[in-house]
């Protein structure tokens, strides 16, 4: 389902908002996926601990909301802006794409507990289409 210029400009509104706390969102949003879906901690297992204190897991919630941050820049262009990650995810990292979507419904739902007035249905619509997009994206050199 390719993202309107409506859902496009819901995204980008509510990254201005969040991207000053991305850092924590992201931290939070890691710590979850690996606390409710223990299964997405076989990729992460050579940090140790995995608790959402983990400093690493908090550090890594950044890293990925920082290429979160890029996509919403190229949000017209993202299976070129993601291409790079897409390969790595891939090929070097081998993550079984389904845990793609698992990671966007926990970045969705940190979304919705920060911002709860923002969070309308409409964002919420646009937000799931744009995290699609990005896991399509992601997915596009699995071969
Ligand atoms: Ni992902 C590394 C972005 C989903 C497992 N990941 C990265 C890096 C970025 C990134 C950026 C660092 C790249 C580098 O070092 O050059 N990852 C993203 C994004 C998403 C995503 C934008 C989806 C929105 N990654 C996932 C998922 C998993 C995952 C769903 C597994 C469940 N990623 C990893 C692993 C690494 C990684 C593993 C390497 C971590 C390390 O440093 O050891």
């Amino acid at each position: 389902m390719s993202l309107s210029s409506t859902d496009k400009a819901r995204v980008k509104a509510l990254w201005a908002k969040a991207e000053g706390k991305s850092s924590e969102l992201g931290g939070e949003a890691l710590g979850r996926m690996l606390v409710s879906y223990p299964q997405t901690k076989t990729y992460f297992s050579h940090w140790g601990d995995l608790s959402p204190q983990s400093a690493k897991v908090k550090k890594h919630g950044a890293t990925i909301m920082a290429a979160l941050g890029k996509a919403v820049k190229g949000i017209d262009d993202l299976t070129g802006t993601l291409a790079a990650l897409s390969e790595l995810h891939a090929f070097k990292l081998r993550v079984d794409p389904a845990n793609f979507k698992i990671l966007g419904h926990n970045i969705v739902l940190v979304l919705a507990m920060y911002f709860p007035a923002d969070f309308t249905p409409e964002v919420h619509l646009s937000v799931e289409k744009f995290l699609q997009n990005v896991a399509f994206a992601l997915s596009e050199k699995y071969r």
